[in-house]
C-alpha cells in the first residue's frame, strides 16, 4: 500500500476504535450483496466486540446465501430521529443506501458520517471518507482496517469478511483479486473463517429453479457477436414462471460472462415502474461503466449498474441498444 493511503487506513481505524458510547447506525445499499451485507455484520460485530452497541438497518432483499452469515441481533427496522455516528458501506452514492421508503441520508441527523467504500464513483458524501477503488470488496478495506491495529474479530466477523471478498472478486476469478485479497483472506483463514461453508452456502447450495431460470436465460440472451456483448431482457412473465425473485438472479450476469467470446454482459430486469441494468465486462481495455454511466447509474468500470426510471424493458431496450452503440459502436 502506498504511504499516504496507509495513513488513511490508520487514521479511520483509530477513529472508528475512539467510538464508545455513541449511538452508531451502519447503513449499506439496497438490496445487499454479500459484500454490503458482509461489510455491515462485520463492522457491527468489530465495534459490538470494543463495547459499542451498533445497529444495522438493512434493506430486506438479500439472497438467501447471505443471510445465512447475518448477525439478526443487530437489525433494527425502524430509525430513530439521530445518531451519533452513521457508517455508510460499500455503498456509490447516498441515494442508494437502504434506508426506509421516503426516507433520504439528510433526513437522519448525525454528528458524523463515515462512508468506506472501494466504487471508483463514490462522490465522498460522507464527514470522514475512506474510498479505495484498488480493493476488491468494501469487506477487504475493513479487513486492512481490521489487521492495522489487529482488532479482535470473532468467527462472524471474520466469516462476513470472507464472504463479501469472495463474492466481489467472483471466488477470486476476477482481476480484482490482488496480492492484497489474497494476504487479506490468509489473515481471515487465521482468524478462523470457515471457507468450506462459504463456498457450501454461496456456490454449492443454488436452488434447482433458479438454475432453471438460468438456463432459460442462456438460451434466450441476444449476443451481438461483433462487439462480444451479450443481454438478457428478465420480465415480470419470467420471474413469475420460474417462481424467482430478481434478487435470485444476481449471478446470473457473472454466469454469462464465463461464455467464450463473450466480453460485456447486461441483464435488464423490471424493478417496479423502472428498469434495472446489472452491466459487467471481462477485458479491462472496454470497461462498461461508460455505459451505466450514460443510462445514469455507477460503479466499477467491470462491474457497474444503472436504473431507467418509469419504463418499459421495450423501452428500455431500445434506449440500451442506442447507448450501446454509442459507447461500443454498431454491430
Ligand atoms: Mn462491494
Amino acid at each position: 500500500m502506498a504511504l499516504n493511503k496507509v495513513n488513511a487506513y490508520e487514521a479511520l481505524i483509530e477513529e472508528l476504535c475512539s467510538l464508545k458510547d455513541e449511538s452508531i447506525l451502519i447503513l449499506t445499499h439496497v438490496k445487499p450483496d454479500g459484500d454490503a451485507s458482509g461489510s455491515a455484520m462485520a463492522m457491527a460485530e468489530m465495534l459490538a466486540e470494543r463495547g459499542c452497541s451498533p445497529v444495522i438497518y438493512l434493506d430486506d432483499n438479500y439472497e438467501g446465501s447471505v443471510e445465512y452469515f447475518q448477525n439478526k441481533d443487530f437489525l433494527v427496522d425502524q430509525l430513530v430521529s439521530s445518531y451519533d455516528v452513521i457508517i455508510c458501506l460499500d455503498c456509490a452514492i447516498d441515494k442508494r443506501l437502504g434506508l426506509p421508503k421516503g426516507t433520504t441520508l439528510q433526513d437522519i441527523e448525525a454528528v458524523k458520517v463515515i462512508n468506506i467504500d472501494h466504487h471508483v464513483s463514490n462522490p465522498e458524501y460522507g464527514t470522514t471518507n475512506l474510498i479505495d477503488d484498488q480493493s476488491s470488496a468494501t469487506c477487504e478495506m475493513l479487513t486492512q482496517l481490521f489487521r492495522l491495529k489487529d482488532v479482535k474479530v470473532n468467527l462472524s466477523c471474520a466469516n462476513n469478511l470472507l464472504l463479501g471478498v469472495m463474492t466481489d472478486t467472483g471466488c477470486y476469478k476476477f482481476n480484482n483479486a490482488t496480492s492484497e485479497t489474497f494476504d487479506c483472506t490468509g489473515w481471515l483463514l487465521e482468524k478462523g473463517a470457515e471457507k468450506s461453508i462459504l463456498v457450501e452456502k454461496v456456490y454449492q447450495s443454488t436452488p434447482l429453479k433458479v438454475m432453471q431460470v438460468q438456463s432459460w436465460a442462456i438460451s434466450n440472451m441476444v449476443v451481438l457477436e461483433n462487439i462480444k456483448l451479450a443481454y438478457i431482457k428478465v420480465t415480470d412473465d419470467v420471474l413469475e414462471n420460474y417462481d424467482v425473485r430478481v434478487e435470485d438472479l444476481d449471478s446470473l450476469v457473472d454466469v454469462v460472462r464465463e461464455i467464450e467470446g463473450i466480453e460485456l454482459v447486461c441483464r435488464l430486469s423490471p424493478d417496479g415502474d423502472n428498469v434495472r441494468f446489472s452491466l459487467r465486462s471481462t477485458n479491462e481495455e472496454r470497461p462498461i461503466l461508460p455505459l451505466a454511466k450514460l443510462i445514469g447509474g455507477g460503479g466499477h468500470q467491470l462491474a457497474c449498474g444503472a436504473t431507467m426510471e418509469n419504463t418499459s424493458i421495450a423501452d428500455a431496450e431500445t434506449k440500451f441498444l442506442g447507448y450501446v452503440k454509442e459507447v461500443f459502436g454498431a454491430w
